[in-house]
């Protein structure tokens, strides 16, 4: 079969330009949109930045000519005042608008269960330190499953931080740039205990919320201390199929979540599953620890609480869970906005130190995009 790319025939239809393809496809492109992404070097700096000001396009613009040789570009002269403009046929396929073609462009992640548990996504430190392809791989495991696990990692306080900057940029919190997760006297948080922390999402009381959190052992010889993972999209998708009103509620009611302590006083407010103007979950925020009072209309409060309950409910079961315990030089890395992650509780006898930090993951996607223009797929 011919490259889809191919043109097989052109037509202009008063301000659309109809495009068939030689695999089959149509293409119906705007007059507007067209002018508006025309790629010359008036309209279009050397840098790929826009100089068009889209507001000086007229309305009802229309192409005079429509020209295109066989795998050439498609050239059109405009009737308004003779611009030039030529589209690359790939430039075009590539982003044709129809919806077939817009789906393909917008995949969804891919959701897991507790049989992930049979192939936790990791790397080695020594791999992903000395080989592009290997870090792109790692990288690429958590844009899709939303974590990964890393061994083999230097068993040096600090080291996560240089983790991070094998993709992108610590984000620096009220914790510090870096923050020792272990059992103190007279904590802030109950992080800094013993005790069990169900599955959770850190700081919902920050906007923006961290999108992602790296986790690092230096030392595991306390008994107990396993970390627990969840797919919160998996878990909203199990919700949403069995209680659909219930997916809504969650979508629906914002929560504010709080932290104080001597100098700090964060507040946000998110609903538990948050969705994109398309209606798609894009975001939960969940952590039993941190929600203020619950403060919504007096009719909602009782059916709020059975979401609240089921979707918990949901969350915590193995079904859903996957589970390892970290050992010193081991490290763990989450989208924050979308897993959510836990620990049994450990016992005071023997040493249990993690350190942790923020990061963004806008600049891990940049990281993988990058590696990606340059390494074979
Ligand atoms: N720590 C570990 O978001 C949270 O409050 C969870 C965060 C204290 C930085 C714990
Ligand atoms: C945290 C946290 C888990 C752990 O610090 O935010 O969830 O394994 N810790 O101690
Ligand atoms: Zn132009
Ligand atoms: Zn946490």
């Amino acid at each position: 079969m011919p490259p889809a790319e191919h043109i097989r025939q052109i037509q202009l239809a008063g301000r659309q330009l109809l495009v068939d393809w030689a695999d089959g496809h149509h293409s119906v492109f705007h007059a507007v949109w067209l002018r508006d992404n025309c790629a010359c070097p008036e309209c279009r700096h050397p840098s790929g930045q826009r100089l068009l000001d889209t507001r000086t396009i007229p309305a009802g613009i229309a192409p005079a000519t429509v020209n295109s040789q066989p795998g050439g570009p498609v050239e059109i002269v405009w009737a308004n005042d003779g611009h030039r403009s030529a589209y690359p046929p790939a430039w075009l396929r590539a982003h044709c608008y129809a919806d077939s073609e817009r789906s393909k462009r917008r995949p969804r992640p891919s959701l897991w269960g507790a049989e992930m548990q049979a192939r936790l996504p990791t790397a080695t430190h020594a791999a992903i330190a000395s080989d592009e392809a290997a870090l792109r791989d790692w990288l690429a495991a958590i844009a899709a499953y939303g974590f990964a696990i890393l061994r083999g990692a230097p068993v040096e306080p600090g080291e996560v931080i240089h983790v991070v900057e094998l993709f992108g940029y610590v984000r620096e919190t009220n914790y510090g740039r870096l923050f020792d997760v272990r059992s103190v006297v007279n904590p802030n948080n109950l992080a800094y205990t013993g005790l069990a922390l169900g599955g959770h999402t850190d700081n919902p009381y920050r906007d923006p919320t961290p999108s992602l959190q790296l986790l690092h052992c230096l030392s595991s010889s306390a008994s107990g201390g396993e970390n627990t993972l969840v797919d919160g999209f998996r878990v909203a998708e199990a919700l949403r199929a069995e209680a659909p009103d219930e997916y809504d509620t969650l979508t629906r009611q914002p929560v504010r979540f709080r932290f104080q302590d001597v100098d700090t006083d964060l507040t946000a407010e998110f609903p538990i599953l948050a969705l994109n103007p398309l209606g798609e979950l894009i975001a939960v925020h969940y952590n039993n620890r941190s929600p203020e009072p619950f403060d919504m209309p007096p009719a909602i409060v009782e059916a709020y609480y059975a979401a609240y309950r089921h979707f918990v409910d949901l969350l915590e079961s193995p079904a859903y869970q996957v589970r390892f315990k970290l050992e010193p030089g081991d490290l763990f890395i989450v989208d924050n906005l979308r897993v959510l992650h836990g620990r049994t509780g450990f016992s005071a006898a023997g040493q249990r130190h993690l350190q942790g930090c923020y990061a963004d993951r806008d600049s891990l996607r940049s990281k993988l995009a990058v590696l990606n223009r340059s390494l074979p797929a």
